[in-house]
């Protein structure tokens, strides 16, 4: 196979409604589209950075810079280019992992697509279906937050993850606790707690959560494996965990007893699969992030999140949780699940005129 050359696309979708974390409101998902050309057909992949650094220090305009001026010129050197050669060849350059997954999935799905394999069978899927959660975001008072779950209850998510914050924590667990009972119920501070906080977040434990994601900062590791001594709600890992190695590392610590795996933050499908493999083999439970993702990442995510590993619902909600019109065929959650793509590649493709309705720049970068 050979890259005849990468469409960029920057694109600007509008939310169904503002989702508020703790690193802000947002109401728009920028984001970037990639269509690689090849001898043997195309591929589409998307890159997952945010408009501003505040999840991670990627960010739209940087990771256009990163992928004309670095990744894609080294692209361009490798011989008989396929998916597994995009990762070895990107090595050089440090970090960027969101900008080298958009552009493995691109490359990986076009070498699938003409081989007539679906990503799910490529990565080893064990299902067709998988078990939908949704992540709710903080919201100005406690009955707009019980609306929220009530409508998504409603619609069938298997599990509901709640965004916290200092302020924003133990008073809304408590009423989604109490007025709905024994769903499947999580927290997500997206690092916005310190250490000095474990017996504040030891007041969660009475209300069975199945896991805090990554309280603390990204680099604290060990900070993690020290909350872990103090609060009984199992600690999950998502923003410190950026490939199979730090997998390894938090797993050994004792920093993390559950695993966030998202594609974009550890440099792509392949190497989410890696984690998969290493927590699997430390009997450690995945699930499978979301980062806003129009239906070309959704697609992606489904064939990972059939792996056996994946043994938790994931924050793999339908298109409506997010957009009113996704650039691919929504994707629509029935019975609590979500369909496995099946078609060869990632298994869908973007309607091209919902794609150039939300493109705000193209770029044609030619090999
Ligand atoms: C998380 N995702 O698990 C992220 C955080 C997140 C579904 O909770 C624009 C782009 C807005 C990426 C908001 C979920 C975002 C974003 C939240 C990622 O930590
Ligand atoms: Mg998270």
């Amino acid at each position: 196979m050979k890259l005849t050359g990468i469409e960029l696309r920057v694109i600007e979708m509008p939310l169904v409604a503002p989702f508020r974390t703790s690193f802000g409101v947002q109401t728009v998902r920028e984001a970037i589209v990639v269509r690689a050309v090849t001898t043997d057909g195309e591929g589409w992949g998307e890159c997952v950075a945010m408009q501003d650094p505040l999840y991670s220090s990627e960010y739209v305009e940087g990771s256009m810079d990163v992928i004309r001026r670095f990744l894609l010129p080294a692209i361009a050197q490798v011989d008989d280019l396929d998916g597994s050669k995009v990762a070895p060849a990107l090595e050089q350059f440090k970090g960027h992992r969101m900008s080298k997954a958009a552009l493995e999935t691109a490359i990986l799905d076009a070498e699938l697509r003409a081989g007539g394999i679906s990503l799910a069978r490529e990565l080893g899927a064990v299902r067709a279906e998988v078990d939908c959660g949704v992540s709710v975001g903080i919201m100005d008072s406690i009955p707009q937050l019980l609306d929220a779950v009530d409508g998504y209850l409603a619609e069938g998510y298997q599990r509901i993850k709640l965004k916290i914050e200092p302020g924003w924590d133990v008073e809304p667990v408590r009423a989604v606790r109490e007025r709905f009972g024994d769903i499947l119920l999580q927290v997500d501070a997206n690092t916005a707690y310190r250490r000095g906080d474990a017996q504040h977040l030891a007041l969660l434990d009475p209300f069975d959560l199945l896991l805090i994601e990554q309280p603390l900062d990204e680099e604290d590791v060990i900070g993690h494996a020290k909350l872990a001594e103090v609060v009984r709600t199992p600690i999950c890992l998502d923003e410190s965990i950026v490939s199979a190695r730090a997998a390894a590392d938090a797993i050994a610590l004792g920093a993390c007893a559950i695993v966030n795996i998202k594609p974009g933050r550890v440099g792509g499908y392949l190497e989410s699969r890696r984690i998969h493999d290493v927590c699997r083999a430390n009997d450690v439970p995945v699930w499978c992030g979301g980062m806003l993702e129009t239906g070309i990442g959704r697609a992606a995510n489904l064939a990972l999140a059939a792996l056996p590993g994946f043994t938790l619902p994931g924050d793999t909600s339908g298109s409506s949780r997010y957009y009113a019109h996704d650039i691919t065929e929504p994707f629509v959650v029935t019975d609590g699940t979500l369909s496995v793509p099946t078609g060869p590649g990632i298994g869908v493709t973007p309607d091209m005129d919902a794609l150039e309705a939300v493109t705000t720049r193209t770029e044609w970068i030619a090999f």
